[in-house]
């Protein structure tokens, strides 16, 4: 089933849009479900889970690939990669010597909390760590389905243009943070920050942004700073 697809739009020979929307509310519901279990099974590993989510190629693996260099030095990091076909990203995690599971979805366009509960059972153990959940690159289901993460990161890149946020709102409205990517490319794409900060927090006024380059790593010292504060949110809380 298409994700994406509003359900009350939707037109499906010999089946009426309530049925539809029925169908809709099932996926979701029987998916939220799992992602309740999933969420305490990472409570009860003392584990951070951020779900990485963005358009294809803004940048999410070579944003883990930089962060798990540094965070793998003080505690134990997993990475699940989400994409429709190979193993590529996977492979680039590995070679930074951090375990990962590729998910290939096939025809599919986003992870959902089945797919993410089997992956973390072929996982090492990573107690007291972080998983990172990079979903398939596509800005619009993923918005939909819990994995049962802590929060969603959105990654944006100063090549997509400032208007994302308003076009695909409710990826911005689930996020906790937005990392605006690429920002070493800003100048020559003439890229507005403070207005993709302006559409972003219109969509989601408590919506956090941080400026990165994962090129150069511009701005990851505030993103380690901000995840350190979801672990010490997170410790509070359990
Ligand atoms: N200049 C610049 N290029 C970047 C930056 N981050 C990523 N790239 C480049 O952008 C391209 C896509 O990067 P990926 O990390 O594969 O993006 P992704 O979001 O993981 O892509 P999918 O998994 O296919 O959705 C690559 O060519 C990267 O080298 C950055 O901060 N600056
Ligand atoms: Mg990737
Ligand atoms: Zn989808």
């Amino acid at each position: 089933m298409n994700c994406g697809t509003d359900p009350a739009r939707l037109k499906i020979a010999g089946m009426s849009s309530d049925r539809i929307i029925q169908i809709e509310r099932d996926i979701l519901g029987r998916n939220n479900t799992m992602a309740a279990d999933n969420r305490a099974r990472f409570l009860a590993d003392d584990l951070l889970v951020f779900n990485l989510v963005s358009s294809p190629g803004a940048g999410k693996t070579s944003l883990l690939v930089r962060a798990i260099s540094e965070l793998k030095k003080s505690r134990p990091v997993g990475v699940i990669e989400g994409d429709q076909q190979t193993s590529n990203d996977a492979e680039r995690v590995r070679a930074t010597g951090v375990p990962a599971v590729q998910i290939n979805t096939g025809k599919g366009c986003h992870l959902d909390a089945a797919m993410v509960g089997e992956a973390y059972r072929r996982l090492p153990p990573l107690k007291d760590g972080i998983l990172f959940i990079e979903n398939v690159g596509n800005l619009v289901c993923p918005a939909a389905f819990d994995l049962g993460e802590a929060c969603k990161i959105v990654v944006l890149s100063t090549t997509e243009g400032e208007d994302k946020p308003l076009k695909y709102p409710d990826m911005f409205a689930a996020s906790a943070l937005m990392l605006i990517n690429k920002i070493d490319l800003a100048p020559v794409l003439d890229f507005d920050p403070a207005q993709t900060i302006e559409y972003a927090r219109r969509v989601n006024p408590k919506i956090e942004v941080l400026t990165v380059s994962a090129r150069n790593g511009e701005g990851f010292a505030a993103f380690y700073a901000w995840i350190r504060k979801q672990a010490a949110h997170q410790k509070r809380r359990a």
